[in-house]
């Protein structure tokens, strides 16, 4: 497969933008192998520099769940940008964005827009210790709410991948007020909270984890956290970032019946363009600023393009029958790959919550970043080179979640599946 205009590309960038890439784990360090620069892409395929066409399944990182450059998406685009690009002003807009989501959401009763996932998860860290007055928070293992100081311990993502331990830069005092606990680890929360209950400002959980590979929580797991948070005045906040319309219309808590306190987005909301959102109950959001004292802003905030492609997004999403037809795609997949791996005799555990699902090359239940990190590596990598000679995108991770999008056909799901058992086959040895 030609790759020559990606190899030259890769080797302009590397001088000029750090790795190559503005976002770490798109520099696919940890298959060993440079990055392909893409052209474009439509529906479920994506197309590298050198015209190479390719199923995909990372849907940039989760935003794509109708596929690439979806009409109702591109069309919204369009028709806003020539009435302006920011105004720095509020918007209808941003009031339809506010109404879809706290619609589609029933524990947001106030919403406020920001511009990425990071700005959602790290304003609602400093809600959570405005409201309650206390500095300690709790995350867990291997779950990545984006690279704000405060969150970036044991996190998963490109941290995981890149095996950062935390981040240089980031001050000891900043991280002394995180605990990062192992997820699903009913016993360490209880104890924890049981002793330290009183200064912990809030938890933070992926309800859904994407960030070390897909794990869903054990039973009990997100209602000891609810139970927890709520007997200690703690704050619980679902960083729904991944899980947000990806999972459900009404996100993991609407699949786990869970009412978060806080609860943060991003990704799906901006149909592709900078977005996230925070939002929760309104004698929370009420403290926001210019309502209440705890600061945050943002230049771009609710800008029209991302609500527009956002609106336009969640109006494919709200049509009957959206998400069941896409659990109908997600099963065929992960059923045919996980036959696949059965019929080569490849040790897999397969993780799925709706279209969002990880294949780990471990033969043990995957409910925890250590049993994640059981993967062997070597095997990913390899299945990864394979895939992609075989026109199959994957994420260049063990520690990511792979998408399915409504734009993925029968066609599509047997091709990867057919793929799927030739790297088999290869790799098995
Ligand atoms: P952003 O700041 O990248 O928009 O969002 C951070 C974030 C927060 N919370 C969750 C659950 C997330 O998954 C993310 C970002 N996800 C990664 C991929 N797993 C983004 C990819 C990247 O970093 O390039």
């Amino acid at each position: 497969m030609n790759q020559e205009k990606s190899h030259s590309l890769f080797h302009k960038a590397i001088n000029i933008i750090p790795g190559g890439v503005n976002s770490p784990v798109r520099a696919c360090k940890s298959v060993g192998r440079e990055p392909l620069f893409i052209e474009c892409a439509k529906g479920c395929f994506i197309f590298d520099a050198d015209g190479n066409r390719y199923i995909d399944y990372v849907g940039s990182w989760g935003p794509m769940i109708l596929g690439h450059a979806h009409p109702a998406v591109i069309d919204a685009i369009k028709t806003v940008s020539e009435l302006g690009t920011s105004f720095g002003a509020p918007t209808a807009l941003e009031v339809e964005m506010a109404e879809r989501l706290t619609e589609a959401i029933p524990s947001l009763e106030m919403v406020r827009m920001v511009n990425s996932g990071t700005e959602a998860t790290m304003s609602a860290i400093r809600l959570a210790r405005g409201v309650t007055g206390r500095d300690t928070i709790i995350k867990f293992d291997g779950c990545y709410h984006g690279h704000a100081d405060t969150l970036l311990v044991e996190a998963g993502s490109g941290v995981a991948t890149l095996d950062i331990p935390g981040s240089p830069g980031v001050p000891k005092s900043f991280v002394r007020h995180t605990l990062s606990l192992p997820y699903n680890d009913i016993d360490a929360v209880k104890q924890v909270m049981s002793g330290r209950g009183k200064e912990i400002a809030c938890i933070i959980v992926e309800p859904v984890a994407g960030n070390m590979g897909c794990v869903l929580p054990i039973n009990g797991f997100l209602e000891t956290l609810r139970e927890e948070t709520q007997k200690h005045g703690s704050l619980l906040i679902f960083d729904e970032v991944m899980t947000g319309f990806r999972v459900a219309y009404g996100g993991a808590q609407a699949v786990y019946g869970i009412t978060p306190d806080i609860t943060c987005l991003a990704k799906i909301i901006g149909g592709g363009l900078p977005v996230g959102a925070y939002g929760g109950k309104r004698d929370i959001m009420e403290h926001i600023a210019p309502q209440g004292p705890v600061y945050q802003a943002g230049t771009l905030s609710g800008n029209p393009l991302a609500m527009a492609a956002g609106i336009a997004m969640l109006k494919e999403l709200e049509k009957p029958g959206f998400y069941d037809d896409l659990e109908k795609k997600s099963r065929k997949l992960s059923d045919g790959l996980k036959q696949a791996a059965q019929d080569a005799g490849i040790k897999a555990t397969f993780n799925r919550v709706g279209s969002m699902m990880t294949m780990f090359f471990t033969d043990q239940p995957v409910n925890s970043f250590n049993d994640a990190k059981t993967s062997d590596l070597k095997r990913f990598r390899a299945y990864y080179a394979g895939m992609l000679e075989n026109g199959i995108y994957l994420a260049p991770s063990q520690f990511e979640a792979g998408f399915v999008s409504s734009a993925h056909g029968d066609k599509e799901i047997e091709e990867t599946i057919a793929a799927a058992a030739d790297v088999f086959k290869k790799i098995k040895g």
